[in-house]
């Protein structure tokens, strides 16, 4: 190292080089007194900035003689990395204590683990499977049909042609080009039937609109509709099939009883009672469920009119049929005693809470 001959006001080159390495040292030992990120930050600005010590030195590179210049850089870079190692160090360090500080306050690793909760099916879609799995094992398949229907497949093929009183029962939304959203499901009769000869032994669950809207009216409610038409079915079907459903949906003791109704697609119709679920069919006055009656409606039924038949091209000699068509959100409102409809729709997790998958009889 070549410290003579250099003239005078100019660095010596071993100074220089003892200099960076004191610089070095003095920024450790600042270092460990600084107890923030915003210490740390400040030291590494006064030693590595453009103006801070480590660059003063530099400035001095240029006056020691060129033949020490390479040593002395080295130095430079040495301390200039050593510096910024420390400063990575210091931040890193300061960082994990922080993250223990705070894990120590908010996690007890010993505290038993948190289950992920699982949702539960809706109460509707449980009325629903239920109904299919019944129907499915007396030998019915599941069809569905379109909300947005023709008005041709909602009324006239249903024989309820444009002037008829009884489309003003089921008023709907219209839509612009013939079509509706469907009042009930008994478009999926017509369409089911013109896709294909008999026999048809179907059911038909989904969503259906109409202008209603109180404690047991909703704009959109779903429906399920039933369909069988063979070379001999007869009203007495209807009845036994009718039977055998409410006796698995709403208990074994369950009754029902048909009475004389009207609907254009049917004749004869009937209205569908079932004996009440709540107070048994004995008609106890104080039972808000069936108040006081002993039975509840829960749908309509009938014998498929010959002009259904002729709509759709089946020969009326040929075949005979029965229908029906219940509310699903009354059976289930009448199955869980539900004094309101809408609860089903407002996603109140307090009311959907209480349908656990487990809790319906199949
Ligand atoms: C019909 O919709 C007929 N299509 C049923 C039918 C099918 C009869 C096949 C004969 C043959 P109705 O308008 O009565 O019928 O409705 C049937 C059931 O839907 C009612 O008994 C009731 O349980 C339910 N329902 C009717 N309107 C509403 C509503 N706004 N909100 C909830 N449920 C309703």
């Amino acid at each position: 190292m070549s410290g003579s001959g250099m003239s005078s006001g100019a660095p010596d080159t071993a100074a220089l080089v003892a200099q960076f390495a004191a610089l070095e040292r003095e920024h450790a030992s600042e270092l460990g007194k600084a107890t923030s990120e915003q210490d740390i930050r400040a030291l590494q600005a006064r030693y590595l900035g453009k103006k801070g010590r480590v660059s003063d030195l530099m400035r001095l590179l240029g006056r020691i003689p060129p033949a020490d210049r390479a040593l002395v850089g080295q130095k430079a870079n040495q301390a200039k990395d050593s510096i910024e190692r420390q400063t990575d160090h210091a931040l890193a360090a300061l960082a994990n204590a922080a993250l223990e500080a705070d894990l120590r306050r908010t996690v007890d690793v010993t505290l038993p683990g948190r289950g992920r909760r699982l949702g539960t099916l809706h109460p509707l879609t449980l009325v629903r499977r239920e109904i299919e799995q019944i129907f499915h094992a007396m030998g019915f398949e599941v069809r569905t049909g379109p909300w947005i229907e023709s008005e041709w497949n909602n009324f006239d093929a249903l024989n309820t042609p444009p002037d008829h009183p009884a489309r003003d029962m089921q008023d709907t939304f219209f839509v612009e080009g013939g079509m509706v959203l469907r009042s009930h499901t008994s478009p999926v009769q017509i369409r089911t039937m013109l896709a294909g000869p008999p026999p048809v032994k179907i059911i038909a669950p989904g969503n259906v609109f109409r202008r209603d809207d109180d404690a047991t009216h909703t704009p959109m409610f779903p429906q399920v509709e039933g369909l069988s038409v063979d070379g001999d079915v007869s009203f007495e079907d209807l009845k036994a099939t009718l039977f055998a459903f409410v006796q698995r949906f709403f208990g074994a003791d369950t009754d029902i009883r048909l009475r004389p109704s009207f609907f254009p697609f049917t004749e004869p119709s009937a209205e569908v009672d079932a004996s009440c679920c709540d107070c048994r069919g004995q008609g106890r006055a104080a039972c808000r469920v069936c108040k006081g009656t002993g039975w509840l409606e829960i749908g309509g039924a009938g014998m498929v009119h010959p002009n259904v038949f002729a709509a759709v091209g089946y020969d009326k000699h040929d075949v005979t049929g029965f229908a029906f068509g219940m509310g699903l959100s009354r059976m289930a409102m009448l199955k869980y005693g539900v004094g309101d409809l809408r609860l089903f729709y407002e996603n109140d997790l307090r009311f959907l809470e209480q349908f656990q998958v487990g809790s319906f009889n199949t």
